[in-house]
């Protein structure tokens, strides 16, 4: 149900993106009679009832006919459902918005706010992995909120069972800008060339491996920047490549829809979605929103290989390729096969994107040391400093560069680091998606 393609088979690309064809798949109406479970239709979004919603969940038929409804409503539908009143116990938000700002002021007490792929310092609040911060302070609070029934239908209507939830929180400061239009990983995080090295059907299936959702911490009305969404753009194919192009983006801002959200509402979207969060017009309102980022169980290999010691102990090998001269397409291959090539999971706060949309990764780093010719120490200092900047809870020692590879501990359980002198600073943000 993908529409706008008339491009070669197999890639899509940029050039050949055209307005025309996304304004063709939005102009796509919802029609409430397809979707009996749903109360309401407002701006083209599905407004669920929590509370009937219960209900009709409670037996495992119900269960699996909401489920069905809710699928269809996020891949061939609007692509976008609200939950009014999915927390109904205010006091379980209130209790998390507590921890929530506990954190925050945790990060600005020690040295400025993390930095943010999507928003210029100060605008925005951003407290990565939420989840397990959230979990480790305080987990009565955790378990009350994630125990949330609304909230897990939804994860298994779109990726069955094994989903793997991350949150991050993201508070728009009063005053603070509108993102510009986007979608979301895993796609959403690769910069246009980048996604367009993907074939035609990663990009179909890029959307069915997370499921996207904000769970509203504030009231939100209209002026303190809601989230802004475009109705049915998740079924234009080439939108990873199209979103960050200017006809788009200018498309989106006269077009979108905004939908006020009261403390406890949840809304869900196709990652495909083209979303931004709003301009927080208020001079008083923090806008806090708990962004939930849910996985598919399918998003990993079925072996666990330690790629880090992989690495240096091929390295010596690839030097000699190098200097043998063999042609450096077939050095990326024999790093491709080694190396980890792909930059998630990591620690956001350590690890942030510099010029870019995501950080660096094992393979850059291994083809790096072959193009430049590193010692092999440095190199294995290098990888051993790029797994602990990845550990959610990074351990203190930084591993010394003078010890030769075999002393390292092994990358899959990571050396004692400090983040490597290269980090980014804190607050400052990486260059990418434009600002909330
Ligand atoms: O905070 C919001 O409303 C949405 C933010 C968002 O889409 C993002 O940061 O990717
Ligand atoms: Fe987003």
């Amino acid at each position: 149900m993908t529409k706008g393609v008339r491009l070669a088979p197999g890639y899509l690309a940029g050039d050949d993106c055209r307005l025309a064809d996304l304004i063709d798949v939005v102009g796509e109406q919802t029609d409430l009679a397809d979707y009996p479970h749903a109360g309401a239709v407002e701006r083209g979004v599905l407004i669920y009832d929590s509370g009937r919603l219960r209900k009709e969940i409670s037996g495992a038929d119900g269960r699996r006919e909401v489920g069905a409804e809710l699928a269809r409503a996020l891949e061939d539908g609007p692509g976008i459902v609200v939950f009014a009143g999915a927390f109904s116990d205010p006091g379980v938000v209130d209790r998390a918005t507590e921890q929530f700002e506990a954190i925050i002021a945790g990060q600005r007490a020690a040295g400025g706010a993390a930095g943010d792929h999507f928003a210029k310092s100060g605008q925005n609040d951003r407290i990565w992995n939420a989840l397990e911060k959230l979990a480790l302070r305080a987990p009565g609070v955790f378990a009350a909120y994630y125990a949330n029934d609304i909230v897990a239908a939804v994860c298994h209507a779109w990726l069955g069972t094994g989903y793997q939830v991350t949150s991050q929180v993201n508070v728009v400061n009063p005053g603070g800008a509108a993102q510009t239009a986007h979608r979301d990983y895993h796609l959403g995080f690769q910069s246009g060339a980048q996604a367009a090295r993907f074939p035609a059907h990663v990009h179909r299936l890029s959307p069915a491996l997370t499921l996207q959702g904000a769970v509203a911490h504030t009231d939100m009305p209209a002026e303190t920047g809601p989230t802004m969404y475009l109705p049915h753009s998740q079924k234009y194919l080439p939108g990873y490549l199209a979103s960050q192009r200017p006809e788009f983006s200018e498309y989106f801002e006269a077009n979108h829809v905004q939908l006020p959200l009261s403390q406890g509402d949840a809304a869900f979207f196709n990652p495909a979605l083209f979303h931004a969060a709003g301009a927080n017009r208020t001079t008083g309102v923090h806008r806090m929103a708990n962004l939930l980022q849910v996985s598919s169980a399918f998003g990993r290999a079925m072996e666990a290989v330690d790629r880090a010691s992989m690495s240096v102990a091929l390295f010596p090998a690839l030097l000699a390729m190098r200097d043998a001269g063999a042609p450096p397409a077939m050095i990326a291959n024999a790093i491709a096969a080694c190396a980890e090539g792909y930059a998630f999971p990591t620690n956001l706060d350590l690890d942030q994107p510099v010029d870019g949309l995501a950080p660096m990764t094992q393979a850059e780093i291994l083809g790096q040391a072959v193009a430049d010719g590193w010692p092999q120490r440095r190199l294995a200092a290098e990888l051993g400093a790029w797994s602990a900047r990845r550990q959610s809870e990074p351990t203190q020692a930084q591993p010394s560069p003078g010890q030769p590879p075999q002393a390292q501990p092994s990358p899959g359980q990571p050396p004692q680091g400090q983040p490597p002198q290269s980090q980014p600073p804190q607050g400052q943000p990486p260059q990418g998606r434009a600002a909330s």
